[in-house]
């Protein structure tokens, strides 16, 4: 099976709380291969388009409110199965119930606001895989 791209986000939430290592370490330690990395803060339009199929939805302003509220950490990972792998890797969308061992699981827990705040993005199938490196990474 040919070699995949995932894009990962350590949300605003993790770069606070000093954990971009610890999720980078995580990735490598499983042996996948970052190719690309860059911190940014992220303006209103850019995360209009990430989130666009959320458009309408309760947390949606919050969510928007919460990712431009500090810089993040946008890299894309590769290998086999990675879009499958990293999304296990990061576990349940919701931290509370995330399994133990995974980075939501570990490292985040609910803190009362109106959007979830769980660490980690990852892209969820080959489409959506595209169109956000296309969003993060001009060109690749
Ligand atoms: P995931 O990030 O696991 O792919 P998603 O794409 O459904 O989850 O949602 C994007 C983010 O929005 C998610 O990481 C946290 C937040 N979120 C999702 N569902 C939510 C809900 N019901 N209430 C509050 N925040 C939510
Ligand atoms: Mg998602």
């Amino acid at each position: 099976m040919s070699s995949e791209k995932t894009l990962i986000l350590i949300k605003p939430d993790g770069v606070r709380r000093g954990l971009v290592g610890e999720v980078i370490s995580r990735v490598e330690e499983k042996g996948y291969s970052i190719t690309a990395l860059r911190m940014l803060h992220a303006d209103r339009a850019l995360l209009e388009k990430h989130y666009a199929e959320h458009n309408g939805k309760p947390f949606y302003e919050p969510l928007l409110e919460f990712m431009t509220s500090g810089p993040i950490v946008a890299m894309i990972a590769e290998g086999n199965r990675v879009i499958e792998g990293f999304r296990s890797l990061a576990g349940a969308t919701d931290p509370t119930v995330a399994a133990p061992g995974t980075i939501r699981g570990d490292l985040a827990r609910d803190q009362g606001t109106k959007v979830v705040q769980n660490i980690v993005h990852g892209s969820d199938s080959p489409e959506s895989a595209a169109r956000e490196i296309a969003i993060f990474f001009e060109g690749k």
